[in-house]
């Protein structure tokens, strides 16, 4: 197939205009891809690296979904669940996410990644570790060898995950955190920035400090 022809060249079009968002249209940018623009929810703004605001999220519509590729750009801080929204909308309608990766990731070969995973700049990628589709692997993150990273995952900057660390659909791994090998993070639950996990954390839950502790959610929504 001649690359004119190849899906692989399809133009893309980034879900959300923030902070992920930028840092995405860079990656993309450097990659030489086509970027039509992006569409977000918020009218006012303007511009991501001089691409267009194409409107909001009914604007792809205009696009098929044969002729484009989409790539998320709504990260998340605490919850994943409006990325997953948006994701699961725009795969019921036949769009198809872009898998992105870095040019200065480094991810072994045998390494399974979902549709639309994005592996950002300097982040590691180990040896037979799985990467769910949506997820994130976020800028110098480490995620070493036989790695289970569920469906809309986000792995923040910096976080180091040991061997064989099983991270539940959904799971937010904040800034810095560190687990040690073979733990489970349930689906749902929250890691603080800076945490040391070296216990199993439940689903739903939020854990924060070193070493992790729980922190309740009747205790979140006292503060
Ligand atoms: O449903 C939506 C939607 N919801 C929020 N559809 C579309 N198309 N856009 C949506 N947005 C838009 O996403 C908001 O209006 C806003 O412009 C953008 C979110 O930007 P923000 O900078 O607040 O968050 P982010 O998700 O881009 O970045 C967070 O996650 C990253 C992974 C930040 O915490 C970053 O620091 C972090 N690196």
């Amino acid at each position: 197939m001649s690359d004119e022809n190849s899906t692989a060249s399809l133009p893309l079009i980034i879900l959300g205009g923030g902070g992920h968002a930028k840092v995405l249209a860079s990656t993309l940018l450097l990659l030489n891809r086509k970027v039509l623009g992006f569409v977000d929810v918020d009218a006012t703004v303007s511009k991501l690296l001089g691409l267009p605001n194409l409107g909001d999220d009914d604007a792809v519509s205009a696009y098929p979904p044969e002729k484009v590729r989409l790539v998320n750009g709504v990260g998340s801080i605490r919850s994943t669940v409006r990325r997953r929204e948006l994701y699961n909308r725009f795969v019921e309608n036949r769009y198809v996410f872009e898998t992105i990766i870095h040019p200065s990731a480094i991810v072994s070969p045998d390494v399974e990644i979902g549709m639309g995973a994005q592996i950002m700049a300097g982040a590691v990628v180990q040896t037979g570790s799985k990467l769910g589709v949506n997820s994130i692997i976020n800028t110098g993150a480490c995620v070493d060898h036989d790695c289970l990273i569920e469906a809309h995952v986000h792995i923040a900057p910096g976080v180091s995950l040991s061997g064989e660390v099983h991270a539940g659909e959904g799971c937010h791994i904040g800034t810095g955190a560190t687990i040690i090998q073979g733990i489970k993070v349930g689906a749902a639950s929250v890691v603080g920035a800076g945490a040391v996990v070296i216990r199993d954390v439940p689903e739903r839950a939020t854990v924060l400090g070193v070493p992790a502790d729980l922190l309740t959610r009747r205790k979140l929504h006292q503060q």
